[in-house]
């Protein structure tokens, strides 16, 4: 059994038998398809290139059957050790009491209920979270909002006894202009080789002037699906140490972010069973504040991974001075004897 991406940038996925799909995301602005039978992670915002809507789906080889199901509030399907979930929380619908407020709530809930199945599942281990909220940097309750994601998502890792540091999953953080919180997520049975960045500071360690809990998330991790390796690199964006550098000038946030993951594909590369990676190597997605910047950012991109797929899409970086974040993978077959 192993484990697929197939992105594609048209509606309909012509090749992926349904009953084999762990789950998907599902971009673009347009009024989305009915959703499907399986976890879809569904991200309301403009797709910029190459075409309108990106699907992104996860599926698996092989012939054991999938389960599936629905459990406070997140929809998961599962084969063998591998689970895809996706939960959306309306942050009107949460009850709260200051001081926590209703994003922390939502953030902090989300993420008990993905520990609570999985542990309920007995997968222990998450790989990757893929974040959106709405207004990430709007204020509310004296604190931004992406500041308040990240304390009810430090909370939850800690009331679950996970690590804050060190083994965390790769992750990304993205704002869009409406709709609830949304987290999708790959978990399985054996725990991810993390991957920091030596060019920043681990975001697990980010001084407090960045919010009062730093974000939990690795800058890549490597994860081992049986005969496979999976490179997660996390959203990367233009942060020398923990600052950001070149605010206002998005072609050097782009080539400071392509230069950050090209650091971290280095570390990645000695720590890999399949091999170094090379940017050439990825699938990305790029996240862009301002559609008018994509050529900009479209034309960097281009020259530095050639030939990799890249899907450009309309978002917000957590930080208001950030005007690009860069996210992507690789999926390798490991040679038998591995
Ligand atoms: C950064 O390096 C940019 O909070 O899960 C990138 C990836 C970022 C993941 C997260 C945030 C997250 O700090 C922001």
């Amino acid at each position: 059994m192993s484990l697929s991406l197939l992105t594609t940038c048209f509606p309909g996925l012509p090749d992926v038998d349904g009953s084999r799909v762990l789950g998907a995301a599902w971009v673009g602005a347009g009024a989305p398809q009915e959703p499907p039978v399986w976890p879809q992670q569904r991200l309301l915002t403009p797709v910029l290139g190459p075409a309108e809507v990106v699907q992104e789906c996860w599926w698996v080889q092989g012939s054991a059957p999938l389960s599936c199901g629905e459990a406070e509030g997140i929809a998961w399907r599962r084969s063998g050790d591998l689970l895809f979930g996706v939960i959306d929380i309306d942050e009107a619908a949460v009850r709260t009491e200051p001081p926590c407020t209703p994003l922390q709530q939502a953030a902090h809930d989300a993420y008990a209920r993905i520990f609570h199945l999985l542990d309920a599942q007995g997968l222990p281990h998450l790989w990757r979270l893929w974040n959106y909220m709405a207004d990430i940097n709007g204020e509310s309750h004296g604190l931004e909002r992406y500041r308040q994601f990240n304390m009810g998502r430090g909370d939850a890792f800690e009331a679950g006894a996970r690590s804050v540091v060190g083994r965390v999953p790769a992750a990304c953080a993205l704002g869009l202009a409406g709709g609830p919180l949304t987290v999708a997520f790959l978990a399985g049975a054996a725990p991810i080789v993390p991957v920091e960045n030596p060019r920043q500071v681990s975001a697990f360690l980010y001084p407090n002037r960045y919010g009062p809990r730093s974000p939990t998330f690795s800058r890549a991790a490597l994860a081992h699906p049986p005969g496979q390796e999976i490179l997660f690199v996390s959203g990367t964006a233009s942060i020398v140490g923990h600052e950001t550098v070149h605010p206002g000038d998005v072609r050097a946030q782009t080539v400071e972010s392509l230069d950050n993951i090209a650091a971290v594909l280095g570390v990645a590369s000695s720590s890999s069973r399949s091999g170094p990676f090379a940017l050439a190597d990825l699938g990305y997605r790029a996240y862009i504040r301002h559609a008018a910047d994509l050529p900009a950012v479209r034309e960097v991109v281009a020259q530095r991974v050639g030939d990799a797929p890249v899907a450009y899409v309309r978002a917000d970086v957590c930080r208001a001075d950030l005007l690009v974040e860069i996210e992507g993978q690789a999926l390798r077959k490991l040679p038998v004897w591995q």
